[in-house]
């Protein structure tokens, strides 16, 4: 297990590699070029730049989340190819300063979906939020109440500049239902997947977030049987997912350890989180704890551990905590990503002693 953390870059977080240098246990930085929007070609310069600042303070760069995929690549349209070519320049790019695994969603229109920034816990503290009824048929509302809660970050997949033509958006995903969404998902695929190879730079899904289809758009990337066939459209190791609990355990009816168990030398980055999943469906994120949600966060690690999963790990999104919602990024605050990684490290420690010690 290779501990890293998520962070957004100077200027672009209220956390700095400074502060990550004082959690336990951390070796990697999870990056981007947050500013790039999809399609966009990233420039060597700025890479090489960001790489500097973190290698300088001693950690890796191997995890870049996320190169985002052009709407025109997951609607199929003919400019698609255009936008693979300067993909595939990326992964290239990115392979120069080390970069072993890119990290990516093929979410339609929305990435991670959420109807409430802040919502307060009986703790005091609070998280994101999701609540079912509060998904209407205007997914405007919902894009309205995400932006103004985001203060003045720009949150990935929250771009203004592009959901502010949410209609045109909408009309282009008409006919794209979840057939159509994994054929273009295979054609991106064949395309990059060679290069990967030659590269050796590692492409991990995102699952969807949460697991099921929203705003009536497809979502093909939620369940066991989608990811077998998603494994199955390229059988190539360098075809992997980022395992994520958090969203995957929206959905109750997914076994998490008994699918990291099966999809385990495919996982090339595990995103670690727990999540309260009420009766009615509705959702809330919580502390790491296995106690205090409805994810069982150690028998997850113990998954990992049972496989010798030598991959990429990082605590995903906390609570905010001791009014830490006044600067942090929604779900990115320090501290309970902080002790998620104590939590997460707690529990594969005790499972590295046992072994050891001779048991299993
Ligand atoms: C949420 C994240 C996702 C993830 C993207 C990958 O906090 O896990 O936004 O970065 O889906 O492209």
């Amino acid at each position: 297990m290779n501990m890293t953390w998520r962070w957004y870059g100077e200027g672009n977080d209220d956390i700095t590699l400074d502060h990550i240098r004082q959690i336990p246990g951390v070796m990697g930085i999870v990056w981007s070029l947050h500013d790039k929007v999809a399609g966009e070609e990233w420039d060597m310069a700025k890479i090489q730049e960001v790489a500097d600042q973190i290698t300088s303070k001693g950690f890796s760069t191997a995890v870049v989340e996320s190169v985002n995929v052009h709407d025109d690549i997951k609607i199929g349209l003919p400019s698609r190819d255009k936008y693979i070519d300067i993909y595939i320049d990326t992964i290239k790019k990115l392979s120069k300063v080390g970069v072993k695994v890119i990290c990516y969603n093929f979410m339609p229109i929305f990435d991670w979906t959420r109807t409430e920034l802040y919502k307060e816990l009986p703790d005091g503290s609070n998280a994101l939020f999701y609540e079912k009824a509060a998904i209407t048929d205007n997914p405007q509302e919902m894009v309205d109440r995400i932006l103004q809660g985001s203060k003045n970050f720009t949150m990935p997949g929250w771009e203004p500049e592009r959901l502010s033509k949410l209609d045109e958006l909408f009309k282009a995903y008409e006919n794209v239902t979840e057939e159509v969404l994994f054929d273009n998902l295979k054609y991106f695929l064949e395309r990059i997947i060679p290069v990967c190879e030659e590269y050796d730079v590692k492409m991990a899904i995102h699952p969807d977030d949460p697991a099921w289809p929203i705003f009536g758009l497809p979502r093909i990337i939620r369940s066991r049987n989608h990811i077998r066939r998603f494994l199955d459209l390229v059988d190539s190791p360098y075809n992997g997912l980022t395992f994520c609990t958090g969203s995957l355990g929206s959905n109750p009816e997914n076994d998490l350890p008994a699918m990291i168990r099966e999809f385990h030398d495919r996982i090339h980055f595990a995103h670690i989180r727990n999540v309260k999943v009420f009766e009615n469906g509705d959702f809330i994120e919580v502390s790491h704890r296995g106690q205090d949600g409805s994810v069982d966060v150690a028998e997850v690690v113990k998954a990992y551990h049972e496989n010798g999963f030598i991959g990429y790990v990082r605590p995903d999104h906390g609570r905010h905590l001791w009014g830490e919602e006044k600067h942090c990024r929604p779900g990115y605050g320090l501290y309970d990503r902080a002790l998620g990684i104590m939590y997460l490290l707690g529990v594969w420690d005790s499972l590295e002693n046992e072994k050891n010690k001779g048991g299993k």
